[in-house]
């Protein structure tokens, strides 16, 4: 008797152990196929996020989409001509649906396709992900019907041969499989996509897919959402001071993995790898992605400004992995303040290279503010003359022409004019890379006459300073609002850069 009861505890131990070891299973009780209403699917193209779900019961969840093969814009003046897209789009769309739901995909191949194409989810149990059951010839359809069993944030794409190339010309898009109690709320959800690319070369104009850069793992360019430049200036996502913003972040590859990070932030919540399930971590700076996996960050921004999404493998950024949010709000000088507004960027000023006046929003010094040092430390070097005399550089306070020294009366030229004197702005946001010049300096390519002065005037709030490949000139650090002048006597070509951002590039044609 005592040792069946002994038989009998050690079994409810050795069970307990049992499925403490296995982890709770999740218990979903599929309803019928027959019994299900039946709706059109929710899902958006990127940067948007379809919204979330509220409905309690499981649905046939209908969705109609088209392969094709098409060609964008992925940097500026770049058409690259093999972007294989699902709905038209790289990424292609983010499906959202709740789990149980059973999804019925209709997958059409578009006439003109030179391929077959098919889709491999993800979110999909069965063999392949659905590959083969939706592999369409052009000009064909077919279609699925498959379970979402496990809420997460899925990967799907093509998975027609050569595999590595239908994913690295754009054929992929992600599934929200909601779980049945749902998320919690956020104010703002966007959908975010890295992926590389491997084309020929940099060069502007045509350029197709290189197999030897892929095999090598040799990205010509890093992106998110399809292109360079795609979700940054007026494109850039949005949210509100304060408000809890939720990024789907999907990582395509097909082969860098991601190490995710918003620059002047800190994810408040990480549900890492896309596990929706598991508590999420906190106060994490970068996390990373896998390729062909994802993570959904959270943060909410005590501060307003633009913040930039890249990947921390930081030299992808001269890859285009940049994309930005813009905050908007009050200031709050309580967790962030700017006391002394970039006046220690002068180190290298002297006394031909007058700061502007710092920009000074306090009214009273804060108890945190350090003393300031003596005469805002200007370097008691010996002030250098210009290397060249007529090269000048000037403090403006102000872009109204009737603040304008003497000097910069010319300021207020016609750009770009073959005769005579001209402007070239550093345009605001000049300092994060952006491979296009037009971005850069408000005129990056100008033709003057001999004896015109050419004057750059940072209108940016980055410092900047610029030197040209003969020699001819260099300018100093420029402070936002500061200009330099120089008059050009050479006819030639001069190439001049930005020493600290290299992507700011631009010639200078003197003509007699
Ligand atoms: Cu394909």
């Amino acid at each position: 008797m005592r040792s069946k009861l002994w038989i009998l505890i050690t079994a409810l131990l050795l069970g307990s152990t049992m499925s403490a070891q296995i982890g709770e299973r999740r218990k979903l009780v599929l309803e019928p196929k027959a019994t299900l209403k039946t709706e059109p699917a929710a899902w958006t193209h990127a940067p948007m996020v379809p919204a979330p779900i509220t409905r309690k019961e499981q649905r046939r969840v209908v969705v109609n989409w088209e392969a094709r093969e098409t060609k964008a814009e992925i940097a500026p003046g770049v058409i690259y001509e093999d972007y294989w897209a699902f709905e038209g789009r790289v990424p292609g769309p983010v499906l959202r649906v709740r789990e149980g739901d059973l999804v019925e995909v209709h997958l059409t191949n578009n006439i003109t396709s030179m391929r077959n194409h098919n889709i491999d989810f993800h979110f999909v149990t069965g063999p392949g992900g659905g590959a083969s059951s939706l592999n369409v010839a052009p000009g064909e359809t077919a279609v699925l019907e498959a379970r979402a069993l496990m809420p997460g944030f899925y990967m799907f794409h093509c998975a027609s041969p050569d595999i590595p190339t239908h994913i690295a010309n754009g054929m992929f898009g992600f599934v929200i499989v909601e779980p049945a109690e749902g998320l919690p709320a956020a104010d703002r959800e966007y959908y975010v996509v890295q992926h590389e690319l491997y084309t020929l070369n940099g060069n502007k104009g045509k350029q197709t897919f290189s197999m030897e850069r892929g095999d090598r793992e040799d990205a010509q360019y890093v992106v998110f959402n399809g292109a360079v430049g795609s979700t940054m200036g007026p494109k850039a996502l949005k949210a509100n001071l304060g408000e809890t913003v939720r990024l789907w972040v999907g990582n395509a590859g097909p082969n860098y993995i991601s190490s995710f990070h918003v620059i002047g932030q800190i994810f408040s919540n990480v549900y890492r790898e896309g596990d929706i399930l598991s508590p999420p971590g906190h106060g994490i700076q970068t996390t990373l992605i896998p390729a062909g996996g994802s993570a959904v960050v959270e943060f909410a921004s005590s501060v307003p400004g633009t913040f930039l999404l890249v990947d921390h493998a930081i030299f992808r950024l001269h890859k285009g992995a940049a994309a930005s949010i813009v905050i908007d709000g009050p200031k709050n000088g309580e967790v962030f303040d700017p006391v002394t507004a970039g006046a220690k960027a002068m180190t290298m000023s002297d006394s031909d290279h007058v700061a502007a006046p710092a920009a000074h929003d306090h009214a009273a010094p804060s108890m945190e503010k350090p003393a300031a040092p003596p005469a805002a430390a200007p370097r008691k070097t010996v002030p250098k003359k210009p290397a060249k005399p007529v090269s000048l550089a000037y403090p403006i306070t102000s872009f109204s022409a009737a603040s304008f020294p003497e000097e910069l009366e010319d300021l207020k030229s016609s750009v770009n004019a073959m005769s005579g004197n001209v402007v070239i702005k550093m345009l605001p946001g000049a300092g994060n890379y952006n491979p296009d010049p037009a971005n850069s300096y408000s005129s990056p390519h100008v033709t003057v006459r001999s004896g015109s002065r050419v004057t750059f005037l940072n209108t940016d709030d980055m410092v900047h300073f610029n030197k040209d490949d003969k020699g001819e000139f260099q300018t100093p650090m420029l402070k936002s609002g500061m200009a330099f002048s120089h008059v050009f006597s050479k006819p030639g070509v001069y190439h001049y850069t930005c020493i600290p951002h290299p992507w700011m590039k631009g010639t200078i044609t003197v003509v007699k």
